[in-house]
């Protein structure tokens, strides 16, 4: 993923191995635009695929917003087609994003809306800054949520809070939003950056191979039964013991020192 060739996103690679991900419209509080869909649906699949990079934070430009929203000023003139295409394509970067191999956690630096908190809620993880506001506003513009939203947000919180967030189209303070498990931590502006980085330096520490099993696990079992859901974990769980990393995780507890997995 190359950061000249993208207009929208601005990537930066550190050497904890986290690819920081910034979307770049701050004028229009990075809304998502056809082109930012377009370049992540593009660059994500190379930048899953960097041997450097171990995990992947999306945020937003600037200190007023992560993304607001889908840009609303693409919605006049569209006909019911095109608006359903574009829900779809919307639909198809953000599961991309849900299934990718490594960890991706949305570092939430202020609005959250519509779109936008689709996008965090498609991300592992979310990290919120005080005073961030999340919600989803669509139903005040005669709309529902339409990138994955209605879906995730029942899911990763419950059909109870969807709905209320889904029908009021309130804004909700990070507080509130970690109270009822839809972000992971809140931290102050000033110690943003190092929670989420120590958030994502604590995952890549661990076994590489078991992170991207645990991933695809969780996934896969939201979409199924209970049962169905324990049986991709009995097989996950018996594939790594064909691993490297399986081996050297017990003789490193063992041996009581730390582990270094290789990722075989
Ligand atoms: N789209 C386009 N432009 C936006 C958006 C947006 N979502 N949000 C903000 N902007 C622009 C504003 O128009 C303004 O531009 P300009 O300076 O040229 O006038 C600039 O960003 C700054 O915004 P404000 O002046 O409004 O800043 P405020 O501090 O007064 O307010 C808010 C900040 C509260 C965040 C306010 O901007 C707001 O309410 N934004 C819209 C939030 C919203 O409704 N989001 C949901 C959009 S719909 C959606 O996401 C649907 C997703 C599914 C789509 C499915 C495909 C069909």
């Amino acid at each position: 993923m190359n950061d000249d060739t993208f207009n929208c996103l601005e990537l930066e690679v550190d050497d904890n191995g986290i690819a920081w991900l910034t979307i770049s419209r701050e004028k229009a509080l990075n809304a998502l635009n056809t082109e930012v869909l377009s370049e992540l649906n593009d660059g994500l699949p190379e930048l899953f695929e960097y041997e450097d990079v171990k995990a992947i934070v999306i945020t937003g430009a600037g200190d007023k917003a992560f993304v607001a929203g889908a840009d609303i000023s693409e919605f006049v003139g569209m006909s019911a087609l095109e608006a359903r295409s574009l829900s779809q394509s919307g639909q198809e970067v953000f599961s991309m994003i849900e299934a990718a191999p490594i960890p991706v956690i949305a570092m939430i630096n202020g609005f959250a809306l519509g779109g936008g908190l689709e996008l965090a809620l498609a991300c592992h993880l979310r990290v919120a800054v005080e005073g961030a506001m999340l919600g989803l506003p669509e139903v005040s513009l005669g709309l529902i949520p339409g990138f994955g939203g209605t879906q995730r947000l029942s899911r990763l919180a419950s059909p109870g809070v969807a709905r209320e967030w889904v029908l009021t189209g309130d804004m909700y303070s990070a507080e509130e939003a970690m109270r009822v498990g839809v972000v992971n931590k809140v931290a102050s502006a000033d110690d943003l950056k190092d929670v989420t980085t120590k958030l994502a330096s604590t995952i890549t520490k661990r076994g590489p191979i078991a992170i991207n099993a645990a991933l695809d696990v969780i996934r896969r079992g939201l979409e199924v039964g209970q049962s169905e859901g324990e049986n991709l974990e009995s097989d996950a769980f018996g594939l790594l013991f064909t691993t490297k990393d399986q081996v050297e995780g017990a003789e490193a507890f063992l041996a009581k020192r730390k582990p270094k997995f290789c990722g075989e």
